[in-house]
């Protein structure tokens, strides 16, 4: 039995995904011998419906000065934020507003803010990250958000018009002390938004990669909405969001300040319809992994029998869960092809698969791409037509398994 992070109430996991190495986790060589592995294991409280992890590894072997991932290495996410920046500019009406980021990472939305010189200030742990958030001209901390940093920021600061924090709350265990940081930081006007991957799609969609370590929590409006009501906080909007295979972005302010919108009530119902908080929704998932993981091995096993090359596209966190999950190494995959610096020439967390620069993808294709950053389908097709044209397929798993010529 395990408890409930939010409500502490003891719930049994669902499924175990064996162990698994850290999912940014990218190494040399030398450091094969000495990499950490836990047992990934998630669970739904039957209490709160939280979907959760039930171990998470520390947060300093996660979030560091060699974090593997940039915002910005996709083009669609950098214009996904400008708009993210643009709508907060359009809510602050404040004398002197003061914008919060937690978890800014390179400064993809909060450099819009700064460049329109109002106060602001970026969260970010991950040293390396915040360096190049601060190269842009974005006022960054490198600490972990809590309650306690919150009080900190509040006295020096005064209360945040807004905070934003995109895909950084699911990341954080000590929910909490989160929450009450928030609550103090925003005083009693100030708005709260957030997006994260939409447990709905990843039901939908099968996007079992979204389990790994650094997101312990799956997000639902049913789930969310009776741990705000604890802080005497509410959702007052929600928004579904095309990124990162299909998101919620959630708006939160004091409760009874705003008023609530008819969206928050009409996807609590979808979540309702999609029985989120039945344990039968999450062995029906199961199911649908282990079959997804066959149905994976299968077609790979067989383009192996016949001789053909596959290049793995995009070194995702969520590559991690399935290389190390359906075993797939070195022998099914040549290379993962990645354009961010720190990953190339560096080996897959658990599976050890090269990771080599795009060119080398560009250089010599093989016959097949396996998709790893599906979530960035559009924008990769775009600019692989010549790939396309070659005779290369690509290999996706979400949401069903099928080789296809082209992506879209
Ligand atoms: O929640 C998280 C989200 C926001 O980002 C974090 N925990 C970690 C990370 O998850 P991810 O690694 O699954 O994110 P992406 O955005 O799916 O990663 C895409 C990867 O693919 C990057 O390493 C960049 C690379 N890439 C590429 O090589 N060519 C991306 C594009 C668009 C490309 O054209
Ligand atoms: N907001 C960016 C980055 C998401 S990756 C985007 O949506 O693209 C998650 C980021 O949160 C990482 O950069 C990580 O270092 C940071 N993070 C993790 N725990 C945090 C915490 N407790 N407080 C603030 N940032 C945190
Ligand atoms: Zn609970």
């Amino acid at each position: 039995m395990y408890k409930c992070l939010v409500c502490e109430t003891e719930f049994d996991s669902f499924m175990t995904f064996g162990k698994m190495p850290i999912a940014n986790g990218f190494l040399t060589s030398e450091d094969f011998k000495n990499e950490f592995f836990y047992e990934l294991e998630i669970g739904a409280c039957p209490n709160c419906s939280m979907v959760q992890l039930v171990r998470q590894p520390e947060r300093e072997m996660m979030f560091h000065e060699d974090y593997a991932f940039f915002s910005s290495t996709s083009e669609k996410q950098r214009v996904h934020f400008k708009t993210l920046s643009d709508e907060i500019l359009d809510l602050i009406n404040a004398n002197d507003p003061f914008v919060v980021e937690i978890g800014c990472n390179d400064g993809i939305m909060l450099e819009h803010i700064s460049k329109k010189q109002i106060r602001h200030l970026g969260i970010e742990p991950s040293t390396n990250v915040a360096e190049v958030a601060a190269d842009k001209g974005v006022n960054t901390i490198s600490e972990f958000f809590d309650y306690e940093l919150a009080k900190k920021i509040k006295d020096e600061y005064g209360n945040a018009s807004v905070i934003s924090a995109s895909n950084v709350m699911c990341h954080i265990p000590y929910l909490d002390s989160v929450v009450k940081g928030v609550k103090e930081l925003i005083g009693d006007s100030g708005v709260f938004i957030f997006e994260d991957p939409y447990l709905i799609d990843i039901l939908e969609k099968t996007s079992y990669d979204q389990i790994y370590d650094e997101h312990v929590f799956y997000f639902s409006i049913t789930s969310l909405a009776k741990m705000f009501d604890k802080y005497d906080l509410e959702i007052f909007d929600v928004k579904r969001i095309n990124v990162h295979g299909g998101s919620m972005r959630y708006y939160v302010a004091q409760k009874d300040t705003k008023h609530v919108s008819v969206d928050v009530e009409k996807m609590s119902e979808v979540e309702k319809y999609n029985e989120v908080d039945k344990l039968s929704t999450y062995q029906n998932l199961k199911t649908k992994i282990e079959r997804s993981k066959e149905e994976l091995n299968n077609i790979i096993r067989k383009i192996k029998t016949d001789g053909k090359r596959i290049v793995g596209y995009g070194a995702t966190s969520k590559s991690t869960t399935i290389t190390n999950f359906c075993g797939i190494g070195p022998d099914e995959i040549d290379f993962i092809s990645d354009t961010t610096p720190i990953k190339q020439d560096k080996y897959s967390p658990g599976t050890h698969i090269p990771v080599k620069r795009y060119e080398e993808f560009k250089e010599c294709y093989p016959d097949y791409a396996l998709l790893f950053a599906w979530n960035h389908a559009e924008e990769i097709m775009a600019k692989e037509e010549e790939f396309t044209k070659a005779g290369g397929k690509w290999i996706m798993y979400v949401p069903n398994i099928e080789v296809i010529d082209d992506i879209l």
